[in-house]
């Protein structure tokens, strides 16, 4: 259990290192005052109905109150020691996992731990105003769930850069909460976390698949064989999986309010449809293009030596590493990669050692793409003649391969001019956010009302009805 008495709950100990203590306690009020600057706007009075970690294990990680959000227990909470754990891949592969940071990995470590830490709070900045209009009290509650869960997950990184990385780890931590996402001067590291989030759709959109990344690097990292990374990215996961199914419920739930809507109404043309106040589906399709592009680029380069030597050192593994059936070593494995060459997209081999962030994206794009048949199957049963496609890996890509080409959803390789006759059809315009935003003036906050554009969740939270109270605004 974790004791709920502490200043910063934990489960690390915390009251034996008196140094480390007092670090973390002087970070934060300064987490604090992020939170109130940055964190949901003009939310502090409000008391939500969210979940609080109360335990590791298995069952009982979980309790339910209202709570006002600046006053929720952000803690930090690893995963159980596994005394016999061993580093599991790369040159180390077999030696007992690291309790310590090895001193010739620590820049690198720091660097991921930092690159991990920076989108935590970023997202939490990109949806600061979403509470101000929103479809429902158990949407605004869900909002609010997944913002205090981001906030807890940039205190786990920060525990890690406190606990193993001295003074360079206590500066790293300030500076996370310095950077601002799309922030000119001092933005936050990734680009898809300086993207901002306008509206419900695209928070929507970003849950699905921008916390699936965060999903699937969280799994590379929880093969580490720096054994506090990965207890740590254990538990973030357990986080992270309501985190999706609010992007994936979410998307679903608007794609059926339109379906019902275009049958009852015998329309499919996208001006019709619009007209009756939901979101056409081919507007929902260009959401799709633009997250799942940018969130592409999160993986990083095809081809990238950074990622061989996370891997070779041990620090960060595959998608499922210890589940791989191979040495875990890599040295003579090769793995396929996209070029473009003049017009044509070619495959080449390349060493898989290399390829990892290629292979880890491509783990990603197979359950992204398991989600969007999903939804496809809400417009099939609605007997709706409409496809929802996940673009072609190389449409709208900034790092990587694909980076300076003009790539079509279908896989065309295009000239600048040709992309631009038909990016309007391909990627939110200034007329879809226009009009999504049209519909999202306002928060709808009476018990049980959902809006117009959105379809009511099969079930409440915690066995709660749709009409309770998730909210109390104060
Ligand atoms: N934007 O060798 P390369 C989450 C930089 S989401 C801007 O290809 P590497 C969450 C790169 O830094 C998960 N810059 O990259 C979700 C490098 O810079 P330098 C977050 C980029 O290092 C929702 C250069 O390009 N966690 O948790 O192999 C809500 C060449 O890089 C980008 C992690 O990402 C980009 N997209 O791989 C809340 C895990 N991509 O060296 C939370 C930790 C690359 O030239 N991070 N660059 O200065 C990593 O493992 C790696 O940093 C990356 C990049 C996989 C991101």
């Amino acid at each position: 259990m974790i004791d709920y008495t502490d200043k910063i709950p934990n489960n690390v100990d915390l009251g034996r290192d008196r140094v480390l203590q007092r670090a973390l306690e002087h970070w934060q009020p300064a987490y604090l005052s992020w939170w109130y600057d940055m964190g949901p706007n003009e939310s502090h009075n409000f008391e939500v109905y969210l979940r609080t970690a109360i335990s590791v294990e298995p069952d009982g990680w979980a309790q339910f109150d209202y709570v006002k959000m600046p006053e929720y227990r952000w803690g930090i909470f690893l995963q159980p020691r596994d005394e016999k754990r061993q580093v599991n891949f790369g040159i180390h592969k077999g030696q007992p996992a690291w309790q310590d940071v090895p001193g010739e990995y620590r820049s690198i470590l720091r660097r991921i731990v930092v690159t991990q830490g920076d989108t935590e709070p970023a997202s939490v900045e990109q949806q600061k105003m979403l509470g101000l209009s929103c479809p429902s009290l158990y949407d605004l509650r869900n909002i609010f769930q997944v913002n205090v869960e981001e906030g807890r997950h940039l205190w786990a990184m920060v525990y890690l850069l406190h606990r193993y990385f001295g003074r360079d780890g206590r500066e790293e931590a300030e500076s996370l909460l310095a950077r601002r996402s799309g922030d000119t001067d001092n933005p936050r590291i990734l680009g898809a976390f300086n993207e901002p989030t306008p509206d419900w759709l695209a928070f929507y959109m970003f849950t699905f698949f921008t916390d699936r990344d965060g999903k699937f690097q969280l799994c590379a990292l929880a093969e580490s064989g720096f054994d506090p990374l990965a207890r740590t990215c254990r538990f973030m996961l357990t986080e992270e999986a309501h985190h999706m199914f609010v992007g994936e419920s979410g998307i679903s739930r608007i794609i059926q309010r339109t379906c019902e809507v275009m049958k009852e109404n015998k329309v499919d043309a996208p001006a019709d449809v619009r007209a009756l106040g939901v979101i056409d589906l081919q507007t929902i399709q260009r959401y799709l293009n633009f997250h799942y592009s940018v969130t592409l680029d999160l993986y990083g380069s095809d081809v990238s030596s950074n990622a061989a030597n996370y891997y070779t050192s041990g620090l960060k593994g595959r998608f499922r590493e210890t589940k791989l059936e191979d040495d875990h070593t890599l040295q003579d494995a090769t793995y396929p990669v996209s070029e473009v060459i003049g017009d044509k997209i070619n495959t080449k081999q390349v060493a898989a050692l290399t390829a990892l962030n290629e292979r880890l994206r491509d783990d990603y794009i197979e359950e992204i793409q398991a989600g969007v048949n999903r939804w496809q199957r809400v417009i099939d049963e609605a007997g709706i003649p409409f496809r929802l496609t996940l673009p072609h890996k190389g449409f709208h890509r900034e790092i990587g391969n694909f980076t300076g080409h003009f790539i079509s959803p279908t896989g065309e390789i295009l000239t600048e001019e040709q992309w631009k006759a038909h990016e309007f059809e391909w990627l939110p315009t200034s007329e879809d956010y226009a009009y999504v935003q049209s519909l999202m003036s306002g928060r709808v906050a009476e018990l049980g009302k959902f809006a117009n554009w959105i379809a009511p969740p099969v079930k409440g939270v915690n066995g709660k009805p749709l009409d309770f109270q998730y909210v109390r605004f104060n």
